[in-house]
């Protein structure tokens, strides 16, 4: 598939960076080729650039609420367990959290965030503690 150029811009991959001879590596030569260049031969030949298909993927911001019950030292746990924070980060985090109503533990693609979403709500759930945790669209 050919994808046309578009304004989005993003690094380069090696693939795509042009060689010395400056032409980017890859481009195929469609129509017959020219057996014997330079003798009358007036075939055209369209250059076309592929891309190689390296999407980024969406990333998701996963958020902490506040809630009156939780345990301050349950949250702080929780954070350096499910996000690897430090301890004064997890402090942090869980003072944000308890002062503002909602705070970022971390900015994830789709699966890694549900699955600490899914950690939190879980041992949350275990310990009988109504902690809740969201992921959304950064
Ligand atoms: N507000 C809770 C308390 O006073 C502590 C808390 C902090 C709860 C952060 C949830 O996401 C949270 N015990």
């Amino acid at each position: 598939m050919i994808f046309a150029m578009t304004l989005n811009r993003r690094p380069a991959t090696t693939d795509e960076v042009p060689t010395a001879s400056g032409q980017v590596p890859g481009p195929t030569m469609a129509g017959p080729k020219s057996e014997d260049p330079g003798k009358g031969d007036t075939d055209t030949g369209t250059i076309t650039k592929t891309r190689p298909k390296t999407k980024r993927p969406s990333l998701y911001r996963v958020l902490l609420l506040n809630d009156d019950y939780t345990p301050m030292e349950f949250v702080i746990l929780v954070l350096q367990d499910v996000f690897n924070k430090s301890r004064e980060d997890a402090m942090q985090i869980m003072l944000h959290v308890h002062q503002k109503g909602v705070g970022e533990c971390g900015v994830y693609p789709y699966e890694v965030a549900e699955t600490k979403v899914t950690r939190v709500m879980d041992t949350a759930r275990k310990n009988q503690h109504p902690l809740q945790c969201v992921m959304e669209k950064q």
